[in-house]
């Protein structure tokens, strides 16, 4: 039995597990719920989770990839800021052999550099946003504004690309202006108040925001124009975050596209099999994207998510 135990491969156990997280920062409620699952996920798991929160800069997650590169950690998950710029150090994690998952945005590099990215299909929520848009004007005139994500992030550049295939061919609907509001509260009122300024508000017919933070905040500076959110400005976006149940609820937002925190716990469970066996997962783990609005309840779901880490 010691002979066969002796040239068994090296199992690593999840309790012996210990996995670097670079996390992008805390721009918006989905981050922070993503954060909290994550954590309690690895917990669930006896995995030891490193964690570190790279205020949004790119230079900070490859800073703390290399850090756990260099503690000579089993894993890494990072939710890479941008799509461009990490050949360089998912190269030296491949050199060292620490297999790397992407937790809900993808990178531009070869997927040879990567075990196994979990995300939801962006484009197809841009696409389903569109979609709903198109039902909802049913063929009347809609001028749109539209709040990206962080600018050359890959669910900024896919829902941009997936609304503009929704409303393809429907050419009563159009986008007047795009701007970035870096998926954050504070940025999406900001660049609200200058849509609103620039357009004038009785030309706007509805906004599309890439995160359900970006619209909460655009739905304070509509206010503050006297108009009425979700009435005079319809709002679709994405997320579902408690706050986007809330103002649907409230009259006050149309529609949201949900999608879950929780990347951890598949991501966590590719990592598992593939340190114990080699199994290899598929390169793209998809979540669900589901759309909500005043049809759904969102009260009692308002109810069900608030408590969750947003
Ligand atoms: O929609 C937003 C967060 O990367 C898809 O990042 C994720 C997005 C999410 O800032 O709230």
């Amino acid at each position: 039995l010691a002979s066969v135990i002796a040239c068994a491969p090296m199992a690593v156990l999840a309790a012996d597990l210990t996995i670097g997280f670079s996390q992008i920062g805390s721009e918006s409620g989905w981050r922070a719920a993503e954060t909290t699952v994550t954590k309690q996920e690895a917990e669930k798991r006896g995995i030891t989770l490193k964690f570190a929160d790279a205020q949004q800069k790119q230079e900070n997650q490859i800073k703390a990839l290399r850090s756990f590169i260099a503690q000579g950690v089993d894993a890494i998950l990072i939710a890479p800021v941008v799509a461009t710029g990490w050949d360089e150090v998912l190269e030296e994690a491949a050199d060292a052999e620490i297999p790397v998952v992407l937790l809900d945005r993808t990178v531009d590099a070869d997927k040879s550099l990567y075990l196994t990215a979990v995300t939801s299909d962006l484009v197809h929520e841009g696409k389903v946003a569109g979609e709903w848009l198109v039902s909802e004007m049913n063929g009347a005139n809609c001028r749109i504004v539209e709040l990206q994500g962080t600018t050359g992030s890959s669910p900024a550049i896919d829902r941009k690309a997936g609304f503009e295939q929704g409303i393809a061919g429907h050419d009563n609907l159009q986008i007047v202006r795009s701007q970035t509001g870096d998926f954050t509260r504070a940025q999406g009122k900001v660049v609200m108040e200058s849509f609103l300024k620039a357009e004038g508000g009785e030309n706007i017919c509805a906004l599309y925001a890439h995160n359900d933070d970006m619209a909460v905040g655009a739905i304070q500076a509509i206010k503050e124009a006297g108009l009425k959110p979700g009435e005079d400005i319809k709002i679709v976006a994405i997320d579902a975050v408690p706050d986007a149940h809330k103002a649907i609820a409230d009259g006050e937002m149309n529609a949201t596209i949900e999608l879950t925190p929780n990347m951890a716990g598949p991501a966590l469970e590719a990592l598992e099999a593939y340190l114990a066996d080699g199994t290899e997962p598929a390169k793209w783990i998809q979540t669900e994207s589901k759309l909500f609005t005043a049809k759904d309840d969102n009260l009692a779901i308002f109810n069900a998510k608030k408590d969750l880490g947003y």
